[in-house]
């Protein structure tokens, strides 16, 4: 087994150094279970638990390890061990734990979804799950996380008119590559496979239902993941993914599955707008007051922008809304 076809670096290699010796060997978190994660190592795949002393040590939730990490474990035999070290990530994403938010006294509280991500592929279905205020959230959420983004519009074959849809979202994804897909026929995937780069990670992320699968299948070229039918009465997926996990495609990528989600609560700071919001952000160096709220002060270009029709209300409404959400993110963290 070669580490390098998993994603390792010389960024790993570094962080693994001081840990060097006694049998320890790196290893990449490919499937996560309830009580045990499968790993992959020099040594082939070995089904790991972390220590007690990782949970102890770790100060949160967001210091155990998940599917995508790279750590450090020692062997016990041919077939387990135990993770005794997470190496730094190179990226992850993050966000509010669901039903954390609500009543006074709850903290919020981050909840890393998966890490050393390089590139992840934001799905929406092109049926009754297209919402541009929830693609809006995803490429907040991505440019936080510091890996890039590719919209992928998938179900084309369900809406009369895909290309006025590719039209509105490429209105709100700035520097965002978007793509119209069909996920039943394989001849489409060239366009995709022009972003996936041999030994980078690409995420599926998206609502359920909306054909994450499918499309792992048609990169692998067989058929590894469960596909499910969703709701004829409301559209939605019947959450068929239960696990994230790592998959190794021919072109030499890695490719993370992912369930689908249901709750988005953002987690990062207000400046991580400034990505996926940059027409905003270019409107507001016009403001008179340069800590404009963009509310009600006199002088604002982006409430003028809006007044005259040149910036959208929905999307400005959708700015402040997300902002909002941040800001009270950090409050809570103080
Ligand atoms: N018409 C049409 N159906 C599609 C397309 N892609 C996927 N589907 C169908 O959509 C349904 C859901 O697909 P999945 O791949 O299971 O969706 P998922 O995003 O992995 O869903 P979860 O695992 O629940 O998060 C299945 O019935 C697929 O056959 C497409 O391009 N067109
Ligand atoms: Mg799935
Ligand atoms: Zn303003």
């Amino acid at each position: 087994m070669v580490l390098e076809d998993w994603g390792w670096s010389a960024h790993f290699e570094r962080e693994f150094a001081p840990w060097k010796g006694n049998q320890r060997l790196p290893a990449r978190i490919i499937r996560g279970e309830k009580n045990y994660y499968r790993v992959i190592s020099a040594a082939g795949e070995l089904t790991v638990r972390f220590s007690g002393k990782i949970r102890h040590t770790a100060g949160g939730r967001p210091d155990l390890p998940v599917v995508g990490d790279w750590v450090v474990v020692e062997p016990q035999s041919l077939q387990r061990g135990t993770i005794i070290a997470l190496l730094a990530r190179k990226s992850s994403f993050s966000r509010n734990l669901p039903g954390q938010r609500k009543g006074k006294d709850q903290r919020s509280e981050e909840q890393v979804i998966a890490a050393n991500v390089d590139l992840v592929l934001i799905v929406s279905g092109l049926d009754q799950d297209f919402n541009l205020r929830r693609i809006e959230r995803y490429l907040t959420l991505v440019s936080s996380s510091g890996a890039d983004a590719v919209v992928v519009l998938n179900k084309t074959d369900l809406h009369p008119d895909p290309q006025a849809c590719l039209s509105e979202v490429e209105t709100i994804a700035g520097m965002t590559p978007v793509l119209l897909y069909m996920a039943h026929d394989a001849t489409q995937l060239k366009p995709l496979q022009q972003y996936l780069l041999p030994g980078e990670t690409i995420a599926l992320l998206g609502s359920s239902g909306v054909g994450k699968s499918t499309i792992a299948n048609g990169l692998l070229g067989q058929d590894r993941q469960k596909v499910g039918a969703v709701s004829r009465s409301d559209g939605k997926g019947r959450h068929t993914t239960s696990h994230r996990e790592l998959f190794l495609l021919p072109n030499g990528s890695i490719l993370m599955d992912n369930p689908g989600m249901r709750e988005l609560h953002l987690w990062g700071e207000s400046a991580d707008l400034t990505e996926s919001f940059a027409e905003i952000d270019t409107l507001a160096q016009h403001c008179r007051f340069r800590d404009c709220s963009h509310t009600c002060e006199p002088g604002c270009a982006v409430q003028q922008a809006a007044a005259a029709g040149t910036l959208d209300g929905d999307r400005l409404a959708s700015y402040h809304k997300l902002k909002g959400e941040l800001n009270a993110l950090n409050r809570s963290r103080k």
